[in-house]
């Protein structure tokens, strides 16, 4: 490789005309530090033994209407104060919600606040949290895998023989299907649908390690258990054990935080978060399911007929407006960008549409790349407000042509018996004073 490519100069456009805009620029004093940062300047600087400041540099009338800051007149923080980078201080109120009943040690939950984000990776602390019995602090030198059963041979693995296998990262949702329930009275996007998030997974899929043990013909499920106390197990048609599934060791290019399931999870890319056991400890390989508390008590749907459906795996399509959203002040009247996300976990999403009139007419929304097979899509959608009360929402359909529906639409099938699966639309209103609230609530 041609290491100069990547030498300072390459990094300047090398036109004569480009160059004399950059020194102008550069003569600019306080403005200086920042843009000089981004360009080649900023690599000198960053290797010179003195420190300068914008001030030494500035020519006083070339601040136009800016006067220096602080901090542009000093020296920053000391190179190495944070070992382990936070967000800034100013950023301080970005953090997951968190309900007054939440904080306990059994079934709980924090949930993403969307709201606050953009892109289409949810930050490892902001990963929405669902944990039934706490967060086990789990040494990985203790944690074993077994994966027995229905299966040529046993084997027990360490996290450093998962490890061994030939990696595979991949970015996909993660949703709790009580995301958000059927009783609405949220405020916030994020107490709307926060139970949601979205990262890039490494891990090794779970055929692989299957093929290691080698799978007897009567296998048709896999229980996976999880080492925390709640012993969390779930029951996993062996199909999809054999498709995407994954273990999953690492986060957005980091391990695993404990929260999510530190040092290993299973990962079921657009199933409902329930069955990506974390702190996985035990596959048994089985040829039925197990029928365990969590598709037993728990995460069946309650049909209008009192009976109860048992095993509704994949997420259904889903979008919401995260900007302007509920909590927030629209500013001003003209130009605006409606943002959010949309997701499937049947596949990629086609098109979100958004209507400004309280849903009598629709448009197509811009979907920003990437837009990937089972994970969130940002969308955009350029929006003139004229100060009047409006309400705003967005919905989505996936490659499968299914579109997100109505709550009015969902609860004639499913009726108000369920918690779960809840994948409707949701309407904000905005307005006169632009005040954004839940338009359900
Ligand atoms: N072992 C174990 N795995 C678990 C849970 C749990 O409590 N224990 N919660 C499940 C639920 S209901 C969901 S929605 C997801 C949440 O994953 P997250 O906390 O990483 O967002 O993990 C699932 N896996
Ligand atoms: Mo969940």
């Amino acid at each position: 490789m041609n290491t100069d490519s990547f030498s300072e100069e390459n990094l300047v456009v090398a036109d004569s005309d480009a160059q004399s805009k950059r020194r102008q620029f550069l003569r600019h004093g306080a403005a200086a530090v920042t843009g000089a940062l981004a360009a080649s300047a900023g690599l000198r600087s960053a290797i010179a033994a003195t420190p300068t400041t914008a001030a030494e540099d500035a020519a006083p009338a070339a601040q136009g209407t800016l006067s220096i800051p602080p901090w542009s007149t000093q020296s920053g923080a000391q190179v190495g104060s944070h070992p382990y980078g936070t967000p800034s201080r100013f950023e301080s109120g970005v953090i997951r919600h968190l309900r007054k009943t939440d904080k306990q040690y059994f079934s709980s939950s924090t949930r993403s606040p969307l709201q606050e984000l953009d892109g289409i990776i949810t930050p490892n602390g902001l990963f929405y949290e669902r944990h039934h019995n706490g967060i086990p602090d789990i040494d990985p030198a203790g944690h074993r895998l077994v994966v027995h059963g229905l299966v040529q041979q046993s084997l027990e693995f360490t996290v450093n023989d998962i490890r061994r296998f030939p990696s595979h990262s991949q970015i996909y949702f993660l949703e709790c299907s009580g995301n958000p329930g059927y009783t609405v009275h949220a405020k916030t996007a994020a107490e709307a649908n926060g139970l949601v998030s979205c990262a890039e997974w490494t891990g090794v899929l779970l055929k692989t390690v299957l093929k290691e043990a080698g799978l007897k013909p009567e296998a048709k499920w896999i229980i996976a258990e999880g080492a925390d106390g709640a012993g969390m197990t779930r029951s996993i048609p062996l199909e999809k054990c054999l498709d995407d599934a994954m273990l999953v060791y690492s986060q957005n290019g980091e391990r695993l935080r404990p929260e999510q399931g530190y040092p290993l999870r299973l990962l079921l890319p657009g199933y409902e978060g329930n069955m990506s056991i974390k702190w996985l400890r035990r596959l048994q390989v089985a040829d039925r399911p197990v029928h365990s508390r969590e598709e037993t008590s728990k995460y069946t749907d309650s049909l209008p007929n009192g009976k109860a459906r048992e095993f509704t795996f994949v997420m259904e399509a889903k979008s919401i407006i995260t900007s302007p959203s509920g909590g927030q002040q629209v500013e001003g009247h003209g130009f605006h960008e409606i943002k959010g996300i949309a997701w499937s976990g049947k596949g990629r999403i086609a098109k979100v549409e958004v209507s400004v009139d309280e849903g009598k007419t629709w448009q197509a929304a811009v979907l920003q790349e990437p837009v990937l097979s089972k994970a969130l899509t940002r969308f955009v959608f350029p929006w003139q407000w004229n100060g009047e009360s409006v309400v705003i929402q967005s919905r989505a359909t996936d490659e499968t042509g299914y579109t997100q529906p109505t709550i009015t639409a969902l609860v004639e099938v499913r009726g108000v018996n369920g918690t779960y699966h809840n994948n409707a639309i949701t309407p904000w209103r905005v307005a006169a004073d632009g005040k954004v609230t839940h338009a359900l609530a």
